[in-house]
């Protein structure tokens, strides 16, 4: 792997090269290894990553079902937003859902000359007009940010003019590097406008799933399992998520931690206002599942509900596992890459050892250094100028509302233990030899596929038809390519048959491409 390495550093001119060595490692486990993250791509490099609004809108608050979200830009900013996500979503009882919608203020070049306020407030108003949502967001895309609309005035003087919440989003593309700062920007309007406005008593074990985003249904699946358990999901942030149960979500015990790099915010701060502790949890894979299950035992502590957890996992994995058995004889041994947003790269990993197969690769897009490394480098990581624009919310323990979930003793015992508040990060799962690459692009792809041959790779629609191009399947794991879900015992069951399908697929070996087989051109230099 280190020669392997070294070919791919040698790509680039000195500069660049010595700049993309700090992100990439080769595990050894011997060490505490530190990589570089979350900084600005090289310009000129071709990378998976997207941008702050995709982080925004596109990921955290545009799967909440009953809100409509305005995208305040020129039309081409909603042209890969529209239903390419694959966040389901169902309506409630109220008949309110708009998922199947794209709203856009459509700017044109007048607008930017002489701004684009009324516009929008047009927009806003024509949106309530027609649909008469229970709320609305406002995502600005690059240019408004350049051309300085106010559409946090905007938005606050259409909220008093129509008597609903008008939330909006400073989210230009541009702002920090890739989709994380939207994340932030997205956390930090949910839990100043929406969280903790409404108190409802729920009974019961309660949770909310935080960092889950229905993505092919995986939400749904992850519910299943709760609710045979016993355990109630108050929220989900924001996965089929409605309105009003993200205004009462506070009301929850535990907040479940499935997406850390996108939620991180949204739990940190809820501990503080309301005294949620959050716990890091992996629905992805038959063993992952069963772990996360055993970790929620340990934080509830009550027998009955630990017997009854043990019951479910007994018989979930007993089927999911005689479901998986004939796809693991066929995939045993097998080799993955993975290069996905922020968190994929390592839940995917518990899930692949399920059928046998081994991560030789793994990268995220734009996580930062504690989803690598885990959480207790935070006070060492450095904020760079990319960042330090993206507000950091002060927050202090709500006078009313604030309550401990178990004595103060118990819950520094389960903090000690790792069991809530924090998350390791993904390279101490990753055996010695395999490599971990941040920001990966697709010149340094292309020579991890040489060299070491993977049976399938799996990453995005940025990538996944030069990797077909090898002759090796590529999974997408944004999207589940249209299918899934992939969360807990059974997405687990319709993954192994999937990835099958994929790996042992004889269309592979008849790929050639056709200049091999006969050469199309023949040249001879010429010499004068
Ligand atoms: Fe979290 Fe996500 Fe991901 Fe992500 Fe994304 Fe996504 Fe992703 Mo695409 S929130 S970091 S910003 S798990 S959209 S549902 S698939 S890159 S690995
Ligand atoms: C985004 C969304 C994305 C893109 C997927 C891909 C998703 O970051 O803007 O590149 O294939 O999951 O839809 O991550």
């Amino acid at each position: 792997p280190h020669q392997v390495v070294e070919e791919i550093i040698s790509l680039y001119p000195a500069k660049v090269a010595k700049k993309r060595r700090k992100h990439i490692v080769v595990r050894d486990p011997s060490q505490q290894q530190q990589i570089e993250a979350n900084v600005r791509t090289v310009p000129g490099i071709i990378t998976q990553r997207g941008c702050c609004y995709a982080g925004c809108k596109g990921v955290v608050i545009g799967p909440i079902v009953d809100m409509v979200h305005i995208v305040h830009g020129p039309i081409g900013c909603s042209f890969y937003a529209w239903a390419t996500r694959r966040n389901q979503g169902r309506p409630r009882e109220d008949g309110h859902y708009y998922l199947h919608y794209c709203f856009s203020t459509d700017m044109q070049e007048d607008d930017i000359i002489f701004g684009g306020e009324k516009k929008l407030r047009a927009a806003i108003e024509e949106a309530y007009r027609i649909f008469k949502p229970k709320a609305i967001s406002v995502h600005a895309t690059c240019p408004v940010g350049l051309i300085g609309d106010d559409i946090q005035t905007v938005a606050k003087e259409m909220s008093q003019k129509l008597g609903i919440q008008v939330v909006a989003f400073n989210c230009e593309g541009y702002r920090g590097v890739s989709q994380s700062a939207g994340h932030h920007i997205a956390n930090n309007g949910l839990f100043k406008h929406i969280v903790g406005l409404d108190d409802v008593e729920v009974e019961g074990y309660t949770v909310n799933c935080l960092g889950e985003y229905n993505i092919g249904g995986d939400a749904w699946e992850i519910e299943r399992i709760l609710e045979r358990c016993g355990i109630k999901v108050l929220a989900t942030f924001s996965g089929n998520a409605s309105y009003d149960e993200l205004r009462r979500a506070h009301m929850a015990q535990l907040n479940l931690v499935q997406c850390h790099r996108s939620i991180n915010y949204m739990a940190e701060m809820m501990e503080t206002r309301f005294g949620i502790p959050w716990m890091k949890v992996n629905f992805i894979g038959v063993k992952a599942t069963s772990k996360t299950l055993r970790k929620l035992a340990t934080f509830f502590d009550d027998p009955k509900l630990t017997e009854r957890i043990e019951q479910v996992i007994a018989e979930e994995e007993a089927e999911a596992e005689r479901q998986i058995a004939p796809y693991r004889k066929r995939l045993e041994g097998k080799t993955a890459m993975l290069f996905v947003g922020g968190s994929r790269s390592h839940h995917y990993q518990d899930l692949f050892r399920d059928l046998g197969m081994e991560t030789i690769v793994a990268g995220y897009e734009f996580a930062h250094r504690d989803d690598y490394e885990g959480r207790q480098v935070l006070p060492f990581i450095k904020i760079d100028a990319d960042s330090r624009n993206i507000e950091e919310l002060h927050v202090e323990p709500d006078p009313e509302r604030f309550r401990l979930r178990k004595p103060e003793e118990i819950l520094a015992a389960l903090k000690e233990a790792g069991i809530i508040d924090y998350y390791e990060g993904m390279m101490p799962d990753m055996p010695a030899g395999s490599i971990v690459i941040d920001d990966i692009s697709h010149a340094e792809l292309e020579i991890l596929i040489r060299r070491f041959k993977p049976d399938i790779v799996c990453s995005g629609i940025k990538d996944k038809y030069i990797i077909e191009k090898f002759g090796i399947p590529s999974k997408q794991l944004h999207n589940y390519d249209y299918s899934g879900p992939y969360a807990g015992y059974r997405g687990a069951v319709n993954f192994a048959r999937e990835i099958d399908m994929m790996i042992n697929n004889p269309a592979w070996s008849y790929i050639r491409p056709p200049w091999e087989k006969t050469p199309v051109l023949k040249a001879e230099p010429v010499t004068s």
